[in-house]
């Protein structure tokens, strides 16, 4: 048995062992055998460990069979959604200098649903690596035509093969790339070969070191087996690929003036919190509340009650059809309505279909790191027992609970636990629909904020953002504004302290 001798074990660059992976699984990757992308990961972690820049790279996987690439690779790794990685990667790149952002896109994620975001980064210059894995269709989702797919070619979508007039002709992404003033290097290459793996490899770490030396965009189009997807085997890829796939895509450098350019330079980017707001909302939108308060606005809008100062992460849960999400939306535009940073994360799925349903809101002076509100949090507004029993342990112990007390038995809670509860579902029959539950429970809410924590001066402030909140969340249902704000008032008033505990901080 003929027997071979591995000249270089797996590179620095990937993560030692596959952690992501299932346990059995932890040293292979996800491809199929045969496919490209691996050796292509190969290429890119060889690189990263020899031009020591794992502490400095982002890996963008795409939507696409390498979706998981972040798996493997020991720098930073985002996958971003179907096509939109050239969006993340200008981000990326724009805002850490130093960073060597490589977007690694399939041809149906860069050439099909991503092309005109790709283009237009293309256009930028923006200091860039792109590897574009063409392997002349849809691998991931089981061979649909790509945008690559070549004239003839039998795919799932085109069963008797493409047809040039019917379908178009094989887009030839590195020669638009090449015609365009920006871009500093491109290159195709191709997997098909021992000797092709090679100059593919040659190619990208040039393309790396661009962009390291932050020259601009470098692109390198790689003619990639997908033996699976075009059900060939390993030979048969291969001639496809030298064959078939050069005759439209030829090899070599299409483009390389990285030499004669300079590194790009962008405008610094603004990390002040206060400029991002002021540019998010501007003069118009403070003179616009001055108006609807009927007040000045305040100089220093910090100048609140020491409560507003503290990050408040709230979850807001109940039924589907309780009006969960438009309760915890319109909660997030108070917060929005008084200069807060706010996050608005709802929880769609099966929950629509009358499980529970939740949402996360987040609330800040400061910039929020998480939007996710899994454990302590400030408040948990229940709007039916299970929601109440299911976050309750996810409350803290200094929390606050504003429940609909004609559905849920309130549990014990902690002594340095508030509840706040008000009849909503039964109250709402009275108004004649069960949908103004969750403005009755608003109501509830702020003879809370009344009563623990809010100045005589706030107090009226914050009636006025309800009630500014409410009306900008029903502003295409105009009819239903007045009996939702009648509900919030009548909330407010029916709404009870249910326990005894300490005041909550
Ligand atoms: C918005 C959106 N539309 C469609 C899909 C389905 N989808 C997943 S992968 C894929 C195509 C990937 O093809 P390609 O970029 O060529 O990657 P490959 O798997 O061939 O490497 C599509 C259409 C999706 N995930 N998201
Ligand atoms: S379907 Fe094709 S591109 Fe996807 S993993 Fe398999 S061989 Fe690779
Ligand atoms: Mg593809």
């Amino acid at each position: 048995m003929k027997t071979f001798r591995v000249l270089k074990d797996r590179p620095a660059g990937f993560f030692p062992e596959f952690e992501k992976r299932p346990a059995p699984l932890r040293r292979n990757m996800h491809y199929c055998p045969g496919c490209g992308h691996g050796v292509l990961h190969k290429i890119v972690a060889e690189a990263l460990a020899d031009f020591d820049i794992k502490d400095r790279t982002t890996f963008i996987s795409p939507v696409g069979c390498a979706v998981f690439g972040y798996y493997y690779m020991d720098c930073f790794g985002i996958s971003t959604p179907h096509g939109r990685a050239p969006a993340v990667a200008t981000g990326l790149s724009r805002a850490h200098r130093d960073s060597v952002v490589i977007s690694y896109q399939g041809d149906g994620d860069l050439a099909a649903i991503g092309f005109n975001e790709f283009i237009h980064t293309v256009n930028r210059g923006e200091n860039l690596c792109y590897i574009f894995v063409n392997n002349a269709i849809y691998g991931m989702t089981g061979g649909q035509m790509a945008p690559t797919t070549l004239v003839g070619q039998k795919t799932s979508t085109t069963p008797n093969g493409r047809c040039a007039t019917e379908d178009g002709i094989p887009f030839r992404v590195a020669e638009i790339v090449a015609s365009q003033p920006n871009p500093v290097y491109v290159e195709r290459v191709a997997l098909s070969s021992p000797k092709e793996i090679m100059k593919a490899r040659a190619a990208i770490r040039k393309a790396i070191k661009n962009t390291m030396e932050r020259k601009g965009l470098s692109f390198v189009e790689v003619l990639s087996p997908c033996p699976i997807g075009l059900k060939k085997d390993a030979a048969g890829i291969s001639k496809f690929i030298d064959e078939e796939m050069t005759k439209i895509f030829p090899l070599g450098k299409l483009k390389d003036v990285a030499a004669e350019r300079v590194p790009a330079e962008h405008p610094v980017p603004v990390y002040d919190c206060e400029k991002v707001r002021a540019a998010l909302f501007p003069q118009e939108n403070r003179a616009e509340k001055e108006e609807f308060f009927g007040e000045k606005l305040r100089e220093d809008i910090y100048n609140e009650s020491e409560i507003f100062e503290k990050e408040r992460r709230i979850k807001v849960a109940g039924a589907g059809g309780q009006g969960v999400l438009s309760l915890a939306y319109i909660i997030a535009h108070m917060a929005r309505l008084r200069n807060f940073n706010v996050t608005y994360l709802p929880t769609y799925g099966p929950e629509m279909r009358g499980g529970t349903a939740d949402c996360s809101v987040v609330a800040s002076r400061r910039e929020i790191a998480s939007p996710i509100v899994d454990s302590n949090a400030n408040m948990l507004i229940a709007l039916n027992q299970p929601s109440l029993d299911k976050y309750l342990p996810q409350l803290k112990p200094t929390g606050i609970i504003v429940y609909d007390s004609s559905s849920i038995t309130l549990p014990e809670i902690s002594e340095r636990q508030v509840a706040y509860g008000v009849p909503a579902a039964q109250l709402a029959v009275g108004l004649g629909s069960t949908r103004y539950g969750n403005s009755l429970i608003l109501g509830a809410l702020a003879k809370m904020m009344e009563e623990l924590f809010l100045t005589p001066e706030d107090t009226k402030d914050f009636s006025a953002v309800v009630e500014a909140a409410l009306r900008e969340c029903f502003a295409d249902k105009p009819k239903i504004i007045a009996p939702n704000l009648e509900a919030f008032r009548l909330g407010k008033e029916k709404a009870f302290r249910a326990n005894t505990g300490k005041n909550p901080e």
